[in-house]
């Protein structure tokens, strides 16, 4: 009987553990009619995240709420971790936002051509992705280079 039951236990924690890696969310704020928004929605399901989508009125107030500077707007915005991911911001850069203490959300300004989800067999621009610290400054987390 009390084997059976610190089985059943285990087996609980290995599926919790398994359930949590492969359903981690992100909340996305978009416009309705935004195609690239939708698009940057499918790089992150590829990746593994649960996207809920939330299509948005005023996306503008939506930013200000979430404490997006004006300087660093994009389309969509998303939040993870209670931070924001504002634009098309690349995987590995929501991976460092999430295990910095010291950042509150991270941009990839603007809508630049070739960042995931603007990557429509076009040249690529150059891009910067920004991280917001806590007190307000812009720091360059990634220098992606035109091709
Ligand atoms: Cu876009």
């Amino acid at each position: 009987m009390a084997f059976t039951r610190s089985k059943l236990v285990l087996i609980a924690a290995l599926f919790m553990a398994g359930s949590v890696q492969a359903a981690e969310v992100i909340d996305v704020h978009r416009d309705a009619s935004c195609g690239c928004c939708k698009d940057w929605i499918k790089y992150l399901e590829a990746n593994g995240f649960e996207v809920r989508d939330h299509v948005e009125q005023n996306m503008s107030a939506v930013k200000t709420e979430l404490g997006v500077a004006p300087r660093l707007g994009s389309c969509h915005t998303g939040v993870i971790d209670g931070k924001f991911v504002e634009g098309h911001v690349p995987v590995a850069q929501i991976r460092e936002l999430q295990q910095r203490d010291d950042l509150v959300g991270v941009a990839a300004p603007g809508m630049p051509a070739g960042s995931p989800g603007m990557d429509y067999g076009q040249p690529a621009d150059a891009y910067q992705v920004i991280g917001l610290t806590k007190d307000g400054k812009d720091v360059v987390l990634a220098d992606y280079p035109a091709k």
